[in-house]
């Protein structure tokens, strides 16, 4: 039965698409019961020494294959000692069950340093620095998309996340094949592009810039949303202001400013509950590996920032119970996610000495 009342999104239950998956989230937000401004427990952080002898992530050490790590100043990327996919492996035999299909998988899997020091984040690093990180990522985007149709770079930070190294790094996973969520976006982006002429993302990143409701940064080359279909309380999708279809295609200045954004955002982050914000983060873009030259211009490369905090350092969302029987739900809505961080400074907490030069800012 209909209700009397109007809707309002900040009060009445809904449910709202995400078009990147073809899913629907529940938003539920009358049952914000204690707005913020709650007494929220602030974590102790543990200050991580810079170097850690037992940590084979830091220069100088030996790694589980016994081989050594050098000391490197900037970045730095090796192949991982366990692998979840190696380069050659035989195939399963075919079968025309639809019940039991298999299909081969190979790949490579690499781990990439940030920075020599174990104790700096994202959130602490320099900017300069940062664009190291990315020139890095854009190195292995070109390399392992030659041979490689899908290549995820993913960095899974804080324990809370599973990570287990504290020295800031990422991995990338290389396929032969594109992963579930790399399929269902690239199938969904090309039919919105035959249906409309325009690239989804290109059209959403412009109609948020107008709507403003869900921005948390907004500099010259980039836009960070909260986007209205975000599963997680503070996920977030870092969109490019200009047409870019891959990593690997942006300008010296697109980088310059994305570690700038980057910063930004995990600045906020932390200090969002005042600790080392946990999260899972990833890039995704056009297809690669040797069919890459077919027309792709339907993808838009962007970030996904994913934090699994609810509301402070130690309360978790869980995707459990009827999320993973039914489907996702949340209770603060996307707006009020993004105005939360929109008006978080971009003055660390904890560390305001690392924050960025007003002359670094565009
Ligand atoms: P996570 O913290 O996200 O788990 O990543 C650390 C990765 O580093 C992990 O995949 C690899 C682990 O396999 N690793 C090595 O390859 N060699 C080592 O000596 C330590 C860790």
């Amino acid at each position: 039965m209909a209700s009397s009342q109007t809707f309002d999104p900040t009060e009445h239950q809904h449910i709202r698409y995400n078009p990147l998956k073809g899913e629907w989230v529940l938003i539920s937000p009358h049952r914000m019961k204690r707005p913020w401004g709650g007494h929220v427990e602030p974590l102790e952080d543990d200050d991580l020494p810079e170097y850690d002898p037992s940590n084979p992530l830091c220069p100088g050490n030996t790694r589980a294959n016994g081989e050594l790590t050098p000391k490197y100043e900037k970045t730095f990327c090796f192949d991982n000692d366990f692998p979840a996919l190696l380069e050659d492996a035989p195939s399963p035999p075919k079968s025309d069950d639809p019940l039991f299909c298999m299909d081969s998988a190979r790949g490579k899997c690499k781990v990439m340093c940030f920075h020599p020091k174990s104790n700096v984040t994202i959130a602490l690093m320099k900017t300069s620095e940062i664009v190291e990180v990315i020139k890095q990522w854009i190195n292995e985007m070109l390399d392992l998309g030659r041979k490689w149709t899908w290549v995820q770079i993913f960095e899974n930070r804080g324990a809370l996340m599973g990570c287990s190294n504290a020295h800031p790094h990422c991995q990338i996973w290389a396929s032969s094949y594109l992963p579930n969520e790399a399929r269902a976006k690239d199938r969904l982006l090309s039919d919105y592009y035959r249906k409309k002429g325009n690239p989804l993302l290109v059209d959403y990143m412009q109609k948020e810039l107008l709507k403003k409701e869900r921005i948390v940064i907004d500099n010259r080359d980039w836009l960070v949303v909260v986007p209205f279909w975000a599963v997680w309380p503070f996920e977030t999708m870092v969109l490019p202001k200009k047409q870019v279809q891959r990593m690997q295609n942006l300008t010296k200045t697109q980088q310059e400013s994305l570690a700038i954004v980057m910063k930004k955002l995990c600045t906020k982050y932390d200090n969002l509950f005042k600790c080392s914000f946990p999260y899972s983060m990833g890039w995704h873009g056009a297809p690669t590996g040797p069919d890459s030259n077919k027309d792709c211009s339907y993808w838009t490369f962007h970030g996904i920032y994913l934090p699994p905090l609810l509301r402070s350092a130690n309360i978790k969302k869980h995707i459990a119970g009827y999320e993973l029987l039914a489907q996702p739900q949340r209770d603060l809505t996307p707006e009020q996610a993004a105005e939360k961080m929109r008006n978080l400074s971009d003055l660390h907490y904890k560390h305001p000495e690392t924050s960025i030069y007003p002359d670094e800012e565009n």
